[in-house]
């Protein structure tokens, strides 16, 4: 009844046709749990014998395994064929089969439309992408209503998992009012995007590069005072009453469908009790807080030196424009102003990126020869043909970096306009996890096609920056011809670390603390700006470098709010990418301290974050924090143990400053 191939000698060697008993009264669900089962032994008898030794040995392994799988297979099918499933769970089974089919195509289209706009924004593929988002509203509410006809209670976990995804919705069931909240979505999105400011002069500016470009790269403070309000000024107003109506009807959706706001929907992607996502993660920004108050310091200090104490007090809030992003979110463009040793030898390759004439595309290159070599997939030929990897010049696009998956024979893109620095080779990798991620999870039912939470997707790209960015790995790719082996050198390197990554915590916090509270009817549209900044100063400790009332709405300048993209996912992903950066590195046989860690060519390090990925969103994400880490939670630890050299030298630093800023 079955028959299996095994390998005869070096030469002749073959490891595929090994075919199993596929017993037809079994229901569908158990087949495909068999065909799992086979295909996890195929790839252990492959992985055991065909690839590593090419030897007469191999047989006699894979004699012994092949006995021992066939044996624990009969045994699988005589249980499952007593636990056989009721004609209910039958049919129910057969009814997601062809959901899951369906929603799929309907992604396709949908990704389509998104990306049409997204890389040619015009008023036709904004009417394209309303038109698509109202059909599969229209068609998700009518699954919805069949999906709820099910009696759920009897079936297995993993049907239960799917009926729930189905039936948790938010949507409006009003046309008319479903169509408003399509057309405002993409009314802010084109706002955003497509927002300038124009000089006395008569040339216009663009966010994206040239106010970025200004606020990373001047050093005037009037100057910076001019970038930074100006962006405001160009895109706050128009959207704030926009936004207002939008906040309404995303609420009232949410409420139709019995939550209380939509802030408990979104929070529901973490799949936690409500109230419990908010209490973890303030739980851990207490314990990573002292770190980040270090941090906070001593950049105060550097910065009142650099503008003057009457610019710069060294007891309060920092000016938010000082620190060579928009937003305040990442510190690492000031590095120039903070750096502990200028001696040292230099560890920013942006210079040396731009002298060795690399362009977006040898970026990507770069990006996805690391991906290979721990043997997570290339780039389909697709990505490149389809991918858009710089700003065109003849049309508006959307700037904001995204990766899109196109679900059908692995099409998935990367649109972002590349420029060439060292912060961009950083964007490359982030965006690359999430196509690594696409790859990984697509033989996956498509309503598991996604990250266990949307915190996981985040943080693929940036557990594979952190190898990246070391100075070793650096240098090993030719960016850095020096690197310095002493404590000077190191504290350096850490604290370039520290700009980008400490310093997102509170801002990767408060933004959605905010919207929470937006949408909780907390934080009302005459305070909109006021609650900003209340949380800005809270958490960050900064403050706006002019007087801003609530006429101005300073959340629409960052894209996520006009986007409306959840970013509590960002807060999650930063503690968690040092978590999986220490699995890997374990995994990968690294010894000495973790921020020396690059898992560059490590198998071992990929086929574990490979088991990870292709789990996708079937089970709750602590079974992949533990599938990847070997515990469940969400823990600052990695993180502090990252920093420890570095906080243990700012308390040094800082032992005559005044800490923290109320
Ligand atoms: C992350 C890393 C470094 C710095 C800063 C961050 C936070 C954040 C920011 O403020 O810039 N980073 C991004 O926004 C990167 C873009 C993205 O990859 O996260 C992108 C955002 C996006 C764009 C369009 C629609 C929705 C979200 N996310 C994705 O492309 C994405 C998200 C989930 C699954 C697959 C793709
Ligand atoms: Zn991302």
């Amino acid at each position: 009844m079955w028959k299996f191939w095994l390998c005869f000698g070096a030469v002749f060697l073959s490891c595929s046709g090994y075919t199993w008993p596929l017993p037809d009264q079994l229901s569908a669900a158990q087949q495909r749990e068999l065909k799992e089962l086979q295909q996890d032994v195929e790839t252990e008898i492959e992985e055991l014998c065909c690839q590593n030794e090419l030897k007469r040995c191999c047989v006699e392994k894979k004699k012994s395994l092949a006995q021992r799988n066939m044996e624990e297979w009969e045994g699988l099918i005589d249980s499952l064929k007593e636990l056989k499933s009721t004609p209910d769970e039958e049919e129910a089974i057969k009814w997601l089969e062809e959901y899951n089919e369906e929603l799929r195509q309907r992604n396709v289209r949908n990704a389509e439309a998104n990306w049409a706009q997204a890389t040619n924004i015009t008023d036709e593929n904004a009417a394209k992408v309303v038109e698509v988002t109202l059909e599969v509203t229209k068609w998700s509410l009518k699954k919805m209503e069949e999906a709820k006809k099910f009696d759920t209670s009897g079936f297995s976990d993993d049907v239960k998992r799917q009926f729930k995804m189905i039936t948790t919705s938010g949507s409006l069931s009003d046309e008319d009012k479903q169509r408003q909240l399509a057309e405002i979505g993409t009314e802010l999105e084109k706002i955003y995007s497509t927002g300038t400011v124009c000089q006395a002069d008569g040339t216009c500016l663009k966010l994206d590069p040239d106010l970025e470009g200004i606020i990373a790269k001047s050093r005037d403070y009037d100057r910076l005072t001019w970038a930074w309000l100006s962006w405001r000024d160009a895109v706050g107003p128009p959207m704030k009453d926009k936004y207002a109506q939008w906040v309404a009807l995303l609420n009232e959706g949410a409420q139709e469908n019995g939550f209380a706001d939509k802030g408990v929907l979104w929070r529901g992607a973490y799949e936690m009790p409500d109230g419990k996502l908010e209490e973890m993660v303030d739980a851990v920004w207490e314990q990573v807080k002292p770190l980040y108050t270090q941090l906070h310091a001593y950049v105060r200090r550097k910065l009142s030196e650099k503008y003057g104490a009457d610019k710069v007090s060294t007891t309060g809030h920092i000016p938010a424009h000082l620190f060579g992003n928009m937003w305040a979110q990442q510190w690492n463009n000031i590095y120039d102003i903070v750096v502990p040793f200028p001696d040292q030898p230099e560890i920013d390759v942006s210079d040396t990126m731009v002298e060795q004439g690399y362009d977006a595309l040898r970026m990507f290159k770069t990006a996805e020869e690391f991906f290979k070599s721990i043997g997570l997939r290339p780039m389909p030929q697709v990505f490149w043909d389809k991918s858009m990897l710089v700003r065109p010049a003849d049309r508006e696009v959307v700037c904001h970096a995204s990766a899109e998956d196109f679900y059908h024979d692995s099409d998935v893109r990367i649109k972002m306009c590349t420029k060439v620095n060292q912060e961009d080779l950083y964007v490359i990798h982030h965006e690359m996890g999430h196509i690594e991620y696409f790859l990984t999870y697509e033989d996956q039912k498509t309503l598991y096609r996604g990250g266990a939470n949307p915190g996981f997707h985040e943080a693929v790209g940036d557990t594979i920056a952190l190898s990246v960015n070391t100075p070793g790995h650096l240098k090993k790719i030719g960016l850095l011809q020096n690197v310095g082996h002493n404590q000077d050198f190191e504290i350096n390197e850490l604290l370039k670390m520290a700009l980008a990554k400490v310093a997102f915590l509170p801002f990767g916090l408060m933004i959605d603390k905010w919207r929470w509270r937006v949408f909780s009817g907390d934080i009302t549209p005459d305070n909109y700006n006021t609650g900003w900044w209340n949380l800005r100063m809270k958490y960050q400790g900064i403050k706006p470098p002019v007087e801003r009332t609530n006429k101005d709405f300073d959340p629409g300048a960052k894209y996520h709010i006009p986007s409306g993209t959840p970013y509590i996912r960002y807060f999650f992903s930063f503690i968690a990418q040092f978590q999986f950066h220490q699995a890997l590195c374990k995994e990968a046989g690294h010894d000495g301290p973790l921020h020396k860690c690059d898992i560059y060519e490590s198998k071992a390090a990929g086929t574990k974050l490979k088991n990870m990925l292709s789990m996708g969103e079937s089970r709750p994400w602590p079974e992949a924090m533990k599938a990847i880490t070997g515990q469940e939670k969400l823990d600052p630890s990695a993180i502090l143990k990252y920093f420890e050299p570095l906080e243990k030298w700012l308390r040094e630093q800082n032992k005559d400053e005044k800490l923290g800023w109320d």
